[in-house]
C-alpha cells in the first residue's frame, strides 16, 4: 500500500555566515606590515526545488529539520572564508509553500522551479577589508550574520485522477480504505462523508489517486422529469 503524506511541517535552518578575520601582515623587517585579514564566507541557502521524480512529501515528513552549511572564518594573508553550501530540498510538483500561520510564501509549479526557504547569513568583513585612509589598521573584524530560521507548512496539490461516485450509503468510502491508506469515516447511515477524501491506489506498476465523493454531491438531477409518455420522462437520472 502507497504511503502518502500531504501536508508536514518543516523547520528549515539556513547557514550562518563565517567571521571575519583580525590579522596583521608580517615580513622579516617590516613588523607591522598593514591589515590583512580575510572576510567570512556566506552560509548557505536552503532552496526547496520542484523534482518531478519526487511524488509525496514523505521524505520531509521522516526528517523535519533541514539545514544549509555554515560559512568558514576569514584567515590571514587576505584569505577569504569559504562559503557554506546550499541544500536543495527536493519537492513535488504542485506543493505550496506556508507559514505557520497560513500565509502562502510561495506555489511550486513546474519542474526546476525553485524557492529560497531561508537565505544564508552574510560573512563578516575582515580587517583587510575595513581598513580606510584615517583607520589604516583596524585591530578587529566583524563577525558573521547568523542564517534565517524558521518553520514552514508544506501542502502538497493533489489531483484525482478517478472519483467514485454512487448513492449515499453505497460503500465509496469502504471501497476506498480497501483500495488506499485513504482512512475516511464509514457509517451505516447516508451522508457520512460530507468533504471528499484522497488516495493513492497502488496496482501493479502504476499509481493513481482515487477520490471518494460525498454522497450529497452526488444526488443533484440535471434536469427535472417531463410530461408523462415523453422522452424527458423516461431519461435516467444523470449524475453531478
Ligand atoms: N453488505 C455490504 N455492506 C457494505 C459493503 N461496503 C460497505 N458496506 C457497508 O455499507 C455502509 C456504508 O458504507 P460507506 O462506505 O460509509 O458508504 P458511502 O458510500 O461512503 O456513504 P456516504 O459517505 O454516506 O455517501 C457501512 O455500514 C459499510 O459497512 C459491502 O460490500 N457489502
Ligand atoms: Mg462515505
Amino acid at each position: 500500500m502507497a504511503e502518502f503524506a500531504d501536508q508536514v511541517a518543516l523547520r528549515v535552518k539556513a547557514g550562518d555566515g563565517g567571521h571575519g578575520c583580525a590579522s596583521v601582515r608580517r615580513e622579516k623587517f617590516k613588523p607591522l606590515g598593514g591589515p590583512d585579514g580575510g572576510n567570512g564566507g556566506r552560509g548557505g541557502d536552503v532552496i526547496l526545488e520542484v523534482d518531478p521524480g519526487t511524488a509525496t512529501l514523505l521524505d520531509l515528513h521522516r526528517r523535519p529539520v533541514r539545514r544549509a552549511g555554515n560559512g568558514k572564518q576569514g584567515s590571514g594573508s587576505n584569505r577569504n572564508g569559504a562559503e557554506g553550501a546550499d541544500l536543495v530540498v527536493r519537492v513535488p510538483d504542485g506543493t505550496v509553500v506556508k507559514t505557520e500561520d497560513g500565509e502562502v510564501l510561495a506555489d511550486l509549479v513546474g519542474a526546476g522551479t525553485r524557492f529560497v526557504a531561508a537565505q544564508g547569513g552574510r560573512g563578516g568583513l575582515g580587517n583587510a577589508a575595513l581598513a580606510s585612509p584615517r583607520r589604516k589598521a583596524p585591530g578587529f573584524a566583524l563577525r558573521g550574520e547568523p542564517g534565517i530560521e524558521r518553520s514552514l507548512v508544506l501542502e502538497l496539490k493533489t489531483v484525482a485522477d478517478a472519483g467514485l461516485i454512487g448513492y449515499p450509503n453505497a460503500g465509496k468510502s469502504s471501497l476506498i480504505a480497501a483500495m488506499s491508506a485513504a482512512r475516511p469515516k464509514i457509517g451505516d447511515y447516508p451522508f457520512t462523508t460530507l468533504t471528499p477524501h484522497l488516495g493513492v491506489v497502488e496496482a501493479g506498476q502504476t499509481q493513481f489517486v482515487a477520490a471518494d465523493v460525498p454522497g450529497s454531491w452526488c444526488t443533484c438531477w440535471t434536469a427535472p422529469p417531463g410530461p408523462p409518455g415523453s422522452r424527458a420522462a423516461s431519461r435516467s437520472p444523470t449524475w453531478m
